[in-house]
Parts: structure tokens; C-alpha cells; sequence
């Protein structure tokens, strides 16, 4: 099979049959398509009697959300394998083991998960996840560090930002998140009820003007392979365990949009969290829970990437000048709180929202959601280039929850 196409279900069998030495010659096996993502085709591969399994990643030639009128580049298939790879050298087992990539199918054969929740519905559920901010915190660290001009060879890294070229998934990113929200735009999507909401986030020009500021940013700094899309939804996650899934939209550039995506997360699962638990200790203490993970994964990075940095940092006058670890991490802090507010906002009035918020069945209590996420993101927007601690990002949304 070669000539590119999507594949069927009997096709990705076929296929599953092929790799030789993964199921036991003969077997019967199953196959589901199982893709509810935005772009791609999933197909889970089983063999009932042996208990094997894998899943089969395809990329489809355009955004499966919108439809073939929005074509996208089948080179995500190759930067997803390729930084899955990668990320396993850098943070052992906090990915799936990639076992084969077929550039002519853009398919990717991996590791199955699904002993592991999607840790967004997980989180929606309401199960906590106690080793998340440790391994989330590593899995930054160690791969943000170490692809970074402060933790491998310069030149090296110049060849490694040309492998990872990725126009169309970024212009996603460029429009979605640091356009869309803030005008009239077709891609918009958001209920009647806040139209006065989505209306204050096109009139508001000192908003504007962060979100300009950190969209020069994801344009043009090249600091560090990002995942690139790194939300709740692209975690399976177990309470004892963490795996980060499906970064096509790696690239290189700023680390804060990393972490702001994990923030953005935990936050939007804040604001929706309180119209699914009815009883009030029961919420005050998830929230509580999700507000020290936000802190965790903060306070975890930053030691963390300072260890690395000390022990392993390859630029001389970046490791040896006073005060510029202190004001580097300081200027992560302030990307991180900046990208985590763009990405709250763009889930609530563009195009892909998120089910934390979604599937609140009453439309009062989803509207409540609504405005709390808009408050707090464009708060932390407004805060990025102040920010100076972690504890700031808290208080905002302690103080929007207050209203
Ligand atoms: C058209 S793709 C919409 C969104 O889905 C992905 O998960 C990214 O977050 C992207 O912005
Ligand atoms: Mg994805």
C-alpha cells in the first residue's frame, strides 16, 4: 500500500498484520477508528487474544474540524513522529514509543494508551492527578532546556529549527489564538448570550496590544522545540502516570507557550468545574487542587530548569553572567501567564472550544463559565510583562472567581 490515502479501518488491519514480530502470527485482529480529534485519523488496533495492541496515527490533507476547504500539510505526520522520538530521549516515558513512521500514509504506529484517561475528561470527571505537575514539569524542563541555545550545541540547533518548519499548523496557532478572538472573524465561535463579552475583547486596545506583543513573539523567537499544543486534551494521564500525545504543532518558539497551555488548561477546567459539583466543599477543594497544581508545575520547572542549566548549560556568558538566569526565568514566567490568557480567551469565542466549558448542560451556569474563563484570561494577558511571581496568576483568579 502505498500512493497516499486515507486509510480504512480493513487497510489499517492490513498494515497492523505487516509489522512483523508484534502480533502473533495468525491473530484476528480488531480495529476502531477512534479519532475525535480536530485533524486526524486514530485507529486502534487490537488483538483480543494476546491482549496486543497499537494505535495508528494518520494525517488527513486538511482540518478535519472545518472540512477539504482548509487543506493543511501532511509534513505534521513527520514533525509529530519526529518530536515523539526526540522527547523520549529527552523525557524517558513521558511519551508514547513511536515503533514506525510511513512518510508515503503520514502515518505514525505507536505505543496504545488507553490504560490512561485523556486527562481533560478526566479532570472533567473529577479525578486528580497527583503525579501530573511532577512529570509535566520535567517533561518542560528537560525538553524545552535541552533543544534550547542554553542546553545543546548552537549550530545544531540552527539545523534542528529547519527540520522543524511548520507553516501551516503555526498559522493556525497565529490566527485562532492571537487574531480571531480579537476581531470579527468568520472562524469565531461563540453563544449569543456573550456577545457583549466577545464584543469588550475587539474594542479593548491595551489588550490588543499584549496580544500583539505576544503573537511578535510566537512568530519570531525561536527558543525551544515546543509541543506546541500542549492542553489537557493531548495528555492521557492515570493518577500514577503521565503521557504527552500528538504534538504536530512542534515548532520552534517561545517555551512560555508551553507552559501557558498547561495553565490555560487547569484554568478552563477551573471555570467549568463549578457547575458539575454540586456540593460546595466538595468544588472549593478541586479548585484548590487545580490552583496547586497551576503552582506545582510553575515552582517544579523553574527548579528543575535551573538544575539543568547549572549542571548542563552550553552557553558561556549565559551561565556565567549574574542576574540573566534570574531574568530569564522571570521572562518565562511572564510568556507563560501571557500565552496561558490567550489561550483561555481563544477557547471560549473562537473556533475549538474545550468540553470543560461546552458540555455544561444549563446555558446559565455555561455563560457563568464563560465570562469567569474571559475574565481571568484577559486578566493574565493584561498582567504578563508585570508578572513576577506564579502567586500573581493565582490572585487573579481568586479575585475573578469573587465577582
Ligand atoms: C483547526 S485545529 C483547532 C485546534 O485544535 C488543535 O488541538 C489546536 O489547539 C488547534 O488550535
Ligand atoms: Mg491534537
Amino acid at each position: 500500500m502505498s500512493a497516499y490515502h486515507a486509510l480504512t479501518e480493513q487497510e489499517a488491519i492490513e498494515i497492523a498484520s505487516g509489522i512483523e514480530g508484534f502480533f502473533p502470527a495468525g491473530a484476528t485482529l480488531n480495529c476502531r477508528e477512534i479519532g475525535d480529534g480536530n485533524l486526524n485519523l486514530v485507529f486502534h488496533i487490537t488483538d483480543a487474544a494476546s491482549g496486543k495492541s497499537l494505535i495508528m496515527k494518520q494525517a488527513l490533507p486538511y482540518a478535519k474540524v472545518v472540512g477539504e476547504s482548509w487543506p493543511l500539510s501532511l509534513d505534521r505526520a513527520r514533525i509529530e513522529s519526529e518530536s515523539l522520538i526526540l522527547q523520549n530521549k529527552l523525557a524517558p516515558g513521558l511519551v508514547p514509543v513511536v515503533y514506525k513512521y510511513d512518510p508515503e500514509l503520514a502515518l505514525t504506529i505507536m505505543e496504545d494508551l488507553s490504560d490512561h484517561l485523556i486527562m481533560r475528561q478526566g479532570l472533567i470527571n473529577g479525578i486528580r492527578y497527583p503525579k501530573f505537575a511532577e512529570d509535566i514539569s520535567t517533561f518542560m524542563a528537560n525538553t524545552l532546556f535541552f533543544t534550547s541555545d542554553l542546553g545543546m550545541n548552537q549550530q545544531d540547533k540552527k539545523e534542528r529549527v529547519k527540520e522543524f518548519i511548520n507553516p501551516d499548523l503555526c498559522k493556525i496557532t497565529e490566527d485562532l489564538i492571537f487574531d480571531d478572538p480579537y476581531t470579527v472573524s468568520a472562524n469565531n465561535n461563540f453563544e449569543p448570550a456573550i456577545e457583549d463579552a466577545a464584543a469588550a475583547l475587539r474594542e479593548d486596545k491595551a489588550l490588543h496590544l499584549e496580544v500583539a506583543l505576544l503573537r511578535e513573539k510566537f512568530l519570531t523567537n525561536a527558543q525551544a522545540l515546543l509541543h506546541g499544543d500542549l492542553h489537557t486534551g493531548s495528555v492521557f494521564a492515570t493518577p500514577e502516570s503521565t503521557k504527552v500525545i500528538d504534538p504536530e504543532f512542534a515548532y520552534y518558539g517561545p517555551m512560555g507557550f508551553d507552559i501557558g497551555a498547561v495553565i490555560a488548561n487547569l484554568l478552563l477546567n477551573y471555570a467549568g468545574q463549578g457547575h458539575w459539583i454540586a456540593d460546595e466543599k466538595e468544588l472549593a477543594d478541586f479548585r484548590s487542587y487545580l490552583l496547586e497544581t497551576i503552582r506545582d508545575t510553575w515552582n517544579k520547572f523553574e527548579q528543575k530548569f535551573r538544575a539543568l542549566w547549572n549542571e548542563h548549560g552550553v552557553d558561556r556568558i549565559a551561565n556565567e553572567t549574574p542576574g540573566y538566569q534570574d531574568l530569564y526565568l522571570n521572562r518565562l514566567l511572564q510568556d507563560a501567564v501571557g500565552y496561558a490568557g490567550c489561550k483561555v480567551v481563544r477557547r471560549i469565542v473562537g473556533l475549538a472550544h474545550v468540553a470543560d466549558i461546552d458540555t455544561i448542560p444549563d446555558a446559565a451556569a455555561r455563560e457563568r463559565a464563560q465570562r469567569l474563563a474571559l475574565a481571568i484570561g484577559t486578566s493574565l494577558i493584561k498582567l504578563n510583562r508585570n508578572a513576577v511571581s506564579i502567586e500573581q496568576a493565582i490572585d487573579i483568579v481568586l479575585t475573578a472567581e469573587a465577582r
